[in-house]
């Protein structure tokens, strides 16, 4: 059986991971979890983008090689991954033999298939973007004569690369690129990002070079080492190389990445698998950028966000739940500590935190901590209303639409509580009449059931904190919480009793 096989890119480790590489790498590890949930069998790949002219120039800044400068980096992002609860089964380092052999397989193939072949370069190359430009995609500033990088969001100055080098012939691939667009709708997501590739494919492609002459730290071009391959051909062949040698992986069933990456995910990647004759991603999937206080993260603002300094003070889960709930998956977003509190506080403090505590409180207070059997099992079971909710659920987040997963739920969670403000179970206990115990009983049954099946929908999204409330609500023994269907199938595991405890997200003032 294939395995659901999704991908993060690959971060550079020039310098520490902060909040834009958690974004992503949160989001593919949410998606992994739902889909282990569900019984699928998952491969989720993250890992390190190492060769390069950008990292060398980074090492030598520090005083390292590159090799060692590389340990260092790309170990921070591994902790900094066990830290945030990413359940990666691959961690791949394209300084890894496996990955340099595959890419020099590859490459190889490819000059023997006519399709990399030898050439004059003569243009700009962007060190921080590690990308080429043409004249005409960067002409000179009309102020300062200089050449800057026509990525809005770097501007850096260009520096001109004259060598002979390898092609890739990306032209011929124009044709079946622009067929499978139209034949596979999905496989450019979300829409507005892929229209934008559709266009550009459609004005045209130009042969791309993919090796340089004078960058040492690379992989060495096979039979021609005194070129290594362009760290983008290199780096994009990590998602082929961790999967071979199984043939349950490949190919990826979604390559989630950033919009700036787009193209060489959405046009370039495609084509070279095309050349190489490998079955192409089911999906490529655009998410936006965060800016911070309205601000883009940059070196020179040093106003990169530190997951960990988020983490100490809301939590590993609150932090996860507000970076997929705040931005629609594919749209641009602002991060302030502000939005996370009034985030925190409304979503999971009062609304979800607060029902959790209300609820254990009564059934510790008039019950002693064990839920009563309902009176009447079947009639008006609510609990199963809201099962059959988990449909609409499955379906944003196999489309990947997060934050409508989350509104999906934030809806039930709103109308529990309208239930439980309605009825007024403290109230229902005080009256003399046993019916008003029952139907207080009958709705704290009601209420814990549909908690603990909402547990398994948050799941995903706020692991350990699921699993705690699941525990306390007598479903689940801690550290993992029960799916939804789980839960309604009964399989209980826990002590079934329900254990008050404080809250679970503190209110933050
Ligand atoms: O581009 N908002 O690596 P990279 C949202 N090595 N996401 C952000 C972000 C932000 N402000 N900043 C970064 C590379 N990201 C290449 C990839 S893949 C074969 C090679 C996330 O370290 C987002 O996923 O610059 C973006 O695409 C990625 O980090 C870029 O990471």
């Amino acid at each position: 059986m294939k395995k659901f096989y999704v991908t993060t890119p690959i971060y550079y480790i020039n310098a520490a991971p902060h909040i834009g590489h958690a974004y992503t790498t949160v989001a593919a590890d949410v998606l992994a979890r739902f889909y282990r949930h569900r019984g699928t069998a998952v491969h989720f790949l993250t890992g390190t983008d190492e060769h390069g002219l950008k990292i060398e120039q980074a090492a030598k800044e520090a005083g390292k090689s590159p090799q060692e400068f590389a340990d260092a980096v790309s170990e921070k992002f591994r902790q900094l991954w066990k830290h945030l609860d990413i359940t990666f089964d691959d961690y791949i380092r394209t300084t890894e033999p496996r990955h340099e052999d595959k890419v020099q397989e590859i490459f190889a193939a490819l000059i023997k298939s006519g399709d990399i072949y030898k050439g004059h370069y003569s243009g700009y190359y962007c060190v921080s973007d590690e990308t080429f430009w043409t004249e005409k995609e960067a002409p000179p500033d009309h102020k300062t004569g200089k050449r800057l990088c026509p990525n809005p969001d770097c501007h850096r100055e260009l520096s001109l690369v004259e060598e002979d080098n390898w092609f890739f012939k990306l032209s011929k691939y124009q044709e079946r690129l622009l067929a499978h667009y139209k034949a596979d709708p999905d496989f450019l997501s979300p829409k507005h990002r892929g229209n934008e590739i559709l266009s550009r494919v459609k004005e045209g492609l130009q042969d791309i070079s993919v090796s340089r002459a004078k960058v040492k730290w690379g992989v060495p071009v096979p039979n021609d080492p005194e070129h290594t391959v362009y760290v983008w051909f290199d780096a994009l062949l990590n998602y082929v190389s961790a999967a071979s040698g199984c043939d349950d992986i490949w190919p990826a069933d979604v390559h989630i990445v950033g919009k700036e990456i787009y193209w060489f995910h959405a046009a370039i990647w495609p084509a070279m698998l095309m050349a190489a004759g490998l079955p192409l991603p089911l999906k490529v999937f655009a998410h936006g950028w965060w800016t911070v206080e309205g601000q883009k993260m940059s070196k020179s603002k040093g106003n990169f966000v530190d997951p960990y300094e988020i983490t100490r003070e809301f939590g590993v889960d609150a932090f996860r739940f507000f970076l997929l709930r705040e931005m629609p998956f594919g749209n641009d977003g602002d991060f302030s500590i502000k939005t996370l509190k009034i985030r925190y506080n409304a979503d999971l403090a009062n609304d979800l935190g607060n029902l959790v505590s209300r609820v254990e409180n009564l059934i510790d207070a008039n019950m002693k901590g064990a839920l009563p059997a309902r009176s009447n099992p079947e009639k008006d079971f609510y609990p199963k209303q809201v099962a059959s909710r988990t449909a609409e659920y499955a379906a944003c987040m196999e489309r990947l639409d997060f934050s409508g997963a989350l509104g999906v739920i934030w809806s039930v969670v709103g109308q529990l509580n309208e239930r439980v403000n309605s009825e007024a179970p403290w109230k229902l206990f005080k009256s003399k009449d046993p019916a008003d115990h029952e139907k207080a009983k009958t709705l704290l049954f009601d209420v814990v059931w549909c908690l603990r099946i909402i547990g398994g929908w948050i799941e995903p999204f706020m692991p350990r904190k699921m699993a705690e409330m699941q525990a306390r609500l007598g479903v689940r023994q801690y550290p993992d919480a029960l799916s939804a269907e789980d839960v309604l199938q009964g399989k209980e595991k826990g002590i079934g009793k329900i254990q008050k405890g404080p809250p679970l997200f503190p209110r933050k003032t």
